[in-house]
């Protein structure tokens, strides 16, 4: 997964739109993938799932603030996400089908709260973000 020097540009921008957004589009995204695809839901018994929850909220705080990590190392994304990867393939083990399918709930949260924003072309550069954040929290797993 190669970013250009747009994407990284369109990546950028749109982080900066998040602005302090960051966990609420986080929890946004969470909640559209439990609703939407509810066998995510197993990952998370041990959490509060109903709408409001705190625990969501939480942890779509940590979603983003490790997604802005990853926007301030665009070129090292192994390394800036190195640690991560290694909790989600060895010991959370999250199959790797889900990161698509919370890739596509953070696009449409995105596209949700900036639709001025999310032109094809930055829908596309954040598509290959995400899926690159993805491949990478998933390169431990073989
Ligand atoms: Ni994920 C924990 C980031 C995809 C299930 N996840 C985290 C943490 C971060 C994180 C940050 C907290 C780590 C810590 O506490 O040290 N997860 C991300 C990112 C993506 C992602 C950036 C993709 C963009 N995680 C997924 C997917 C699933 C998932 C697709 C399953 C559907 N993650 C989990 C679970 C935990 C977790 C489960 C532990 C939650 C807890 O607190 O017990």
């Amino acid at each position: 997964m190669v970013l250009s020097a747009a994407d990284k540009a369109n990546i950028k921008a749109a982080w900066d739109k998040i602005g302090s957004h960051g966990a609420d589009y986080g929890a946004e995204a969470l909640e559209r993938m439990f609703l939407g695809f509810p066998t995510t839901k197993t990952y998370f018994p041990h959490f509060d799932l109903s709408h409001g929850s705190a625990q969501v909220q939480g942890h779509g705080k940590k979603v983003a603030e490790a997604l802005t990590t990853a926007v301030g190392h665009l070129d090292d994304l192994p390394g800036a996400l190195s640690a991560l990867s290694d909790l989600h393939a060895h010991k959370l083990r999250v199959d790797p089908v889900n990161f698509k399918l919370l890739s596509h709930c953070l696009l449409v949260t995105l596209a949700n709260h900036h639709p001025s924003e999310f032109t094809p072309a930055v829908h596309a550069s954040l598509d290959k973000f995400l899926a690159a954040v993805s491949t990478v929290l998933t390169s431990k797993y073989r």
